[in-house]
């Protein structure tokens, strides 16, 4: 029987410091199981960074780190392409055409532009406001079928599948309209100090989220001061007990076990057994990828020699997408 051709999954994550736990759990995590099921391509994305102001040297070298964690997390260069989206100039090209497909009305109403602002006051840059369209082109350009998407993006996916829609309509059917993937596992999680907020990379708090890179003592450490309530329950009610919660979610993720089974394992223990057992199972679980990472990391050249023969593969794909789309258009061709 012929195989059947395996749908094309595309997802990225910003290079704007080092992953959390949340980034881990939300994103990298599955990245590795999709694998064996889809074509993947993991883009590193540096352009969509630029809308909050970057330090140029540490963007390099988050750059770089992130690659290497997303190798040592699973994802294997022979199987999937990782590559840099800077590296890759057809998503700008194409973002062009997406921006003149557009309506400034449908940027205007993305949640995401109305937060960031709002988290950066002193830098609303036209970024900003247009990422979702460079974004559109990321996805588009490769003729993506699926991409997994968080809760907060499908507004996202909604304005690539809109604009594909109008182009295949003024045109000729050019675009392939993206689904979202919801993965099963893919868990939102939330801040250890405010945990009605999400865990993000860029929180001024140290405290609030635990880095991929963090030691033990560290996670340990950052788990024991979790933000929790006074009841002294171990019991899952996001609304009136996120932080607990949120820590069942994640001793979920690491152990496998179910809500009702962490309520049992902790009834009439107190909260801080409880925040021990989370945080062990998570520094146990992070340990090997840490190995991994250290060893990775340390070959600069076989990173970078990952990254260029992505930005080759991504490039081959997505730059007979944008001739094509060029011509269509009416652009010179000699
Ligand atoms: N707390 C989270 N829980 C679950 N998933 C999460 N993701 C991020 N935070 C959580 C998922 O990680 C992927 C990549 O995210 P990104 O780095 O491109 O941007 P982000 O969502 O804005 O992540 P951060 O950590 O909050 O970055 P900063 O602080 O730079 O803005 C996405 O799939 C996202 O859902």
């Amino acid at each position: 029987m012929a195989e059947q051709k395996r749908k094309r999954i595309l997802s990225g994550i910003q290079p704007t410091g080092t992953f959390t736990l949340g980034n881990y759990i939300g994103a990298v995590r599955n990245w590795a199981k999709l694998q064996d099921d889809f074509e993947c391509l993991y883009m590193l994305a540096d352009l969509h960074a630029l809308t909050v102001r970057q330090v140029p040297a540490e963007l390099r070298r988050h750059t770089r780190e992130a690659a290497a964690m997303l190798l040592a997390a699973g994802i294997d260069p022979s199987q999937s392409l990782v590559f840099v989206q800077s590296q890759v100039p057809a998503h700008t090209q194409l973002g062009w055409v997406i921006t003149c497909n557009s309506q400034f009305g449908e940027l205007s109403r993305m949640t995401q532009f109305k937060d960031k602002s709002a988290k950066h006051p002193d830098n609303i840059n036209g970024g900003l406001r247009s990422y979702p369209r460079l974004l559109a082109a990321d996805i588009l350009v490769y003729l993506a079928e699926l991409v997994p998407v968080g809760q907060d993006q499908t507004q996202h996916l909604e304005l690539a599948r809109n604009v594909a829609q109008r182009f295949n309509n003024a045109y000729s059917p050019t675009f392939t309209l993206p689904e979202g993937y919801i993965t099963k596992e893919g868990a939102k999680i939330m801040s250890l100090a405010e945990p009605t907020r999400k865990m993000s990379k860029s929180d001024t708090n140290q405290n609030s989220y635990i880095l991929m890179t963090d030691d033990t003592d560290t996670i340990l450490r950052k788990f024991k001061r979790a933000v929790t309530d006074s009841d002294g329950v171990v019991r899952y009610d996001p609304a009136a007990k996120p932080g607990v919660s949120n820590l069942m979610c994640i001793y979920n993720v690491f152990t496998g076990k179910a809500m009702d089974e962490i309520e049992r394992e902790f009834d009439g223990v107190g909260y801080g057994d409880f925040k021990l057992a989370v945080g062990q199972a998570v520094a146990d679980a992070l340990a090997p990828i840490q190995g991994e990472y250290a060893r990775i990391l340390a070959d600069t050249a076989y990173v970078d020699g990952v990254l260029r023969q992505g930005a080759e593969g991504a490039s081959r794909l997505a730059n007979r997408m944008v001739e094509k789309v060029y011509r269509k258009i009416g652009l010179l061709q000699l």
